[in-house]
């Protein structure tokens, strides 16, 4: 649903083949563990958790950390900040790549994207990963009645075993892009463009898509209940991604007049081409011009745009989460939101995702589980191949021994102790980590000769210190003082992510 910015059908086509050729490199080691059996694996079982607690799994499209919660307080976000409150926030959780298809499939199997694995939107977990045991397929196997209403994989006939139904999604007479205006709906018709970035119609909330996966899931939660099974039910929310279309009234909530512009669209001095990118996503839509920035207008109705998406959103769950409530399910249901990436709202020219700076990468994960004290925040690194061998540890399944994720169930006992060092992300070309103070990121090109170990060849990197500097607006990396602190991190994104558990 999503264009990827800045490649070609044709390099599409070698990318693939190249996936699957280098597949074959990784697919012995990733067999053997894939079939390991589950008394061979590492278990680890969650203590004073009843017998399988149901799990409301709530990814977001492209829904950023610009939210109350996160301490934005522009945004209008109060349901997603009430379950903040009533679970555990993390503050610096990381998606382990900036675009919906691998990202998600990454997250789903819970294994890290390569460089030739989980590679952009196309990504499908049944191609890359064959075998694999999804995250809801484990739950499936255990016991559980698995649902996909909406965006949960990227690609709805990705590893559909894992579903008990047929993985459901919203139908429209037009396109995925569910405009309500006529007039949109003929520009989106036309070859050479889509419709409008954005839209305000004044109609109920379920006339756009996401008003009804609220409804769907509604209809199932009364459903499982009934059933005698526990449920693991995926509500995969379609907003805030592109076009920005939502209901007139979530427009309505915020004065244009006071919606800020990002404070740094500019490039970071000293960063290197390889970090930017021409946002051909949003360049697809009818008024955005091709080429070059946009008019603040523009700039300021997109960003109200995406605010009426997500507040929008933020009202769909709220009433998925009444409806928990009402049923008396909320004490023994374990919730997680995320969102599959970041989104560059302006800064560093940048619009979209597609890229390694924090804005993308930094993503929002809460966790609310009835058997654990609400209102909690860690700040400890935690990446989103986390979520699989955490929630297994939450409904004490066990955890599948090639997970390549750590389980935050300690952070949430204890928000502050000590944890890894680093978090890892990558996009095409470029490997990125996190550390408590630094984002380093270096660029590789593939020179490997058949036959021969791996060669690969740094041809870009960029540096940012968040202590000093949270908005990434230098790159420090070539400067000499910090020769010693490059190789440093340079190492430690080589070194892998064992490498830095704790
Ligand atoms: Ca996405």
């Amino acid at each position: 649903m999503t264009t990827n910015a800045g490649k070609t059908g044709s390099n599409k086509m070698s990318i693939q083949e190249y996936t699957r050729r280098s597949f074959v490199k990784t697919a012995c080691l990733s067999a053997a563990a894939l079939t390991m059996p589950e008394s061979l694996s590492a278990v680890q079982t969650g203590k004073n958790t009843p017998k399988k607690p149901n799990v409301l799994f709530i990814p977001v499209d492209d829904l950023r950390t610009q939210l109350g919660c996160y301490g934005h307080s522009q945004m209008l976000s109060p349901t997603i900040d009430s379950l903040a409150s009533d679970g555990v926030l993390f503050a610096r959780s990381y998606c382990q790549v900036p675009v919906c298809g691998a990202s998600r499939a990454s997250l789903l199997t819970g294994v890290r994207p390569t460089r030739h694995r989980f590679i952009d939107y196309y990504a499908k977990a049944d191609e890359d990963l064959p075998g694999a045991l999804s995250l809801p397929k484990h739950f499936k196997n255990n016991g559980y009645h698995t649902i996909s209403n909406g965006k949960v994989f990227h690609h709805r006939n990705d590893i559909v075993e894992s579903w008990s139904e047929t993985p459901w999604g919203p139908k429209s007479k037009g396109s995925w892009r569910n405009y309500q205006f006529e007039e949109n709906k003929i520009l989106d018709a036309r070859e050479d463009t889509r419709g409008p970035a954005y839209e305000a119609a004044d109609v109920p909330d379920n006339a756009y898509f996401d008003g009804q996966i609220a409804d769907k899931t509604i209809s199932d939660i009364r459903r499982c209940k009934d059933m005698g099974k526990p449920f693991f039910i995926a509500a995969g929310f379609m907003k805030p991604h592109l076009p920005f279309n939502a209901p007139l009234k979530y427009w309505e909530l915020y004065k244009r007049e006071n919606i800020d512009l990002a404070d740094n669209p500019f490039r970071p001095k000293g960063a290197p081409d390889a970090s930017l990118h021409n946002w051909g996503e949003l360049r697809h839509y009818y008024n955005i011009p091709k080429e070059g920035p946009l008019p603040d207008d523009m700039a300021r109705t997109l960003i109200h745009g995406y605010y009426a998406c997500v507040s929008c959103t933020d009202a769909q769950i709220g009433r998925i989460l009444k409806e928990l409530d009402r049923l008396s399910l909320s004490d023994n249901t374990v919730v997680v939101l995320w969102g599959d990436h970041g989104w560059q709202l302006g800064e560093h020219g940048l619009w979209c995702k597609h890229c390694n700076f924090e804005t993308s990468l930094h993503s929002p994960l809460i966790v609310k589980s009835p058997w654990i004290k609400g209102g909690k925040k860690t700040t400890a690194l935690t990446e989103f191949v986390d979520i699989y061998p955490s929630l297994c540890e939450l409904c004490g399944l066990t955890v599948p021994g090639y997970l390549e994720g750590t389980s935050f169930v300690p952070l949430i006992k204890n928000p502050d102790r000590l944890w890894k060092k680093a978090a890892f992300s990558r996009y095409i070309k470029g490997d990125s980590i996190r550390t408590n103070r630094y984002r380093y990121t270096e660029w590789t090109r593939d020179e490997s000769v058949p036959g021969a170990p791996l060669k690969l060849t740094q041809y870009a990197r960029m540096l940012y210190d968040h202590n000093l500097d949270p908005n990434e607006n230098v790159n420090i990396s070539e400067l000499p003082d910090n020769r010693e602190l490059v190789t440093q991190l340079s190492k430690m994104l080589k070194g892998g992510w064992k490498a830095v558990r704790i």
